[in-house]
């Protein structure tokens, strides 16, 4: 509590970046080093993080019929985003808790505005009318060289979803989208270099966030 009474709103952190890029892991590793802090700390991801949320996933995921079109992607995408804001992420907020996020609406505008093609525009103001507009403190984009990526995920191996299973290019303009992101609002994006270990790049992290951390 401030010293007039009041809560401090609590700080949201998203991870973004491409498939493989290490931001469950490093959502996870974050989410420690804040708890023992003393902090409050919720973990989360997106599409999903609520119930409703996690139904569209498997929607967006795993496509009945012949795939969803581009404006109906999108549309499922800020309507999963509208319901974990409302139900998820500003009532954390708003106790006080540092929300981390395994990806928000930049993702959207990578993926369904960049490489998808239907423009910034059209995702903000989806965004704009889903969930306020709402914006995290810090996006933390992790970023490496394709081929890096592809051996992580090789190495593990587990079945491409409807977005991985895109082409090599479609992920090249998602990764290019990304980049424009982040040079257009670099008080908002801390660019991290994804390779090394995991405490190695935690650690970048956790210098990018300095001046958040009480
Ligand atoms: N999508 C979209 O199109 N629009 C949107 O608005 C949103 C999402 C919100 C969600 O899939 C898909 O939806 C995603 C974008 C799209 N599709 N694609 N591409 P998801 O959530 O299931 O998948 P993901 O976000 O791409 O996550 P991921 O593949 O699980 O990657 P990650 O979370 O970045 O990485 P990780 O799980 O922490 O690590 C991956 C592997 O690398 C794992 O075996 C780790 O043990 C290993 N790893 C992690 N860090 C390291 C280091 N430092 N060194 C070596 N190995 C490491």
């Amino acid at each position: 509590m401030s010293a007039a009474g009041q809560q401090a709103r609590g700080r949201f952190i998203a991870f973004e970046g491409g498939e493989g890029a290490g931001k469950s892991t490093q959502g996870r590793l974050l989410a420690e080093a804040l708890r023992a802090r003393g902090l409050p700390v919720v973990v989360t991801r997106e599409p999903g993080g609520t119930p409703g949320a996690e139904a569209i996933r498997s929607l967006l995921l795993d496509p009945p019929g012949e795939g969803w079109p581009p404006e109906a992607e999108a549309l499922l995408f800020a309507a999963a985003r509208a319901d974990h804001v409302a139900h998820l992420i500003r009532p954390a907020l708003a106790r006080g808790e540092w929300v981390i996020c395994d990806r928000f609406v930049d993702s959207s505008r990578a993926y369904q505005g960049g490489a998808g093609g239907l423009g910034d525009a059209a995702i903000t103001a989806l965004h704009a009318f889903g969930s306020a507009g709402l914006r995290p403190d810090r996006v933390i984009l992790l970023e490496a060289a394709e081929a890096a990526l592809g051996e992580r995920l090789a190495a593990r191996g587990a079945e491409a979803d409807a977005i991985e299973g895109r082409p090599a290019d479609y992920h090249r303009a998602v990764a290019a989208a990304f980049r424009s992101l982040a040079e257009a609002d670099p008080s908002g994006f801390a660019r991290i270099d994804a390779l090394g270990t995991p405490e190695a790049v935690h650690t970048r992290i956790i210098a990018a966030l300095a001046d958040l951390l009480p």
